[in-house]
């Protein structure tokens, strides 16, 4: 199946390109001609994953010659900080979003704390045949004392997954396919979509 993804986030883009190959061809904004900013103008991670599912369909949905169209909208939740960054986690530090000056935020805001408890959440919305579904994935972990590794992007130098020493940018993207929130969401898209 082609499926649009209404994402302009390369490092995502790569991530659902090797979890969905030689099952669907996915399809990213930029490939497809679209080079808006989408606004994510919601309170939740589920609204604005809805949200840019629905603008793409809307403004774009001729355009894309896709099957279906689906979104991701991601945040870490740090349990110190009430659930900050969460939805807000692309514009922590402020816009333009820039990933090292939220990593530097965040280890600002946890100095006080010796809780590190955080968890990644991804929220899908795939919108196929004028219906939405929603797919969630989340993994647990701890926010590291200072940024490591150089693989992966955002914040994953400072989140280590329960069970691991390493952080995600310190782990193998095939690693982190196998376990994250992203691939726990997409995974179960994939498997809703083993009925079409
Ligand atoms: P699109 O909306 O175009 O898909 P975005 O970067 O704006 O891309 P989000 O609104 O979902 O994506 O923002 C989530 C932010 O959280 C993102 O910019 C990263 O900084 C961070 N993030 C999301 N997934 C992540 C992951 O797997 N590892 C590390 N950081 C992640």
């Amino acid at each position: 199946m082609k499926i649009l993804f209404a994402s302009s986030n390369k490092n995502k883009i790569r991530e659902i390109n090797s979890l969905l190959a030689g099952r669907h061809t996915v399809l990213g904004l930029e490939e497809a001609g679209i080079t808006v900013e989408i606004p994510e103008t919601g309170s939740t991670l589920h609204e604005n994953s809805f949200l840019k599912a629905k603008f793409v369909l809307e403004h774009f949905g001729e355009k894309s010659f896709a099957d279906a169209v689906f979104a991701d909208d991601s945040g870490l939740e740090v349990e110190a900080l009430n659930g900050a960054p969460g939805v807000f986690s692309a514009r922590y530090a402020g816009i333009p979003k820039n990933d090292v000056s939220n990593n530097i935020k965040l280890l600002e805001e946890l100095k006080w704390t010796t809780n590190r408890k955080a968890r990644f959440v991804t929220v899908i919305t795939l919108i196929i045949n004028g219906e939405v579904h929603y797919f969630e994935g989340e993994i647990k972990g701890t926010i590291a004392q200072e940024p490591r590794g150089k693989n992966g992007f955002g914040y994953d130098p400072l989140f280590i997954p329960r069970g691991y020493r390493s952080t995600f940018a310190e782990l193998s993207a095939e690693t982190k396919n196998a376990i994250s929130h992203r691939a726990i969401a997409v995974n179960k898209m994939v498997k809703f979509l083993e009925k079409f």
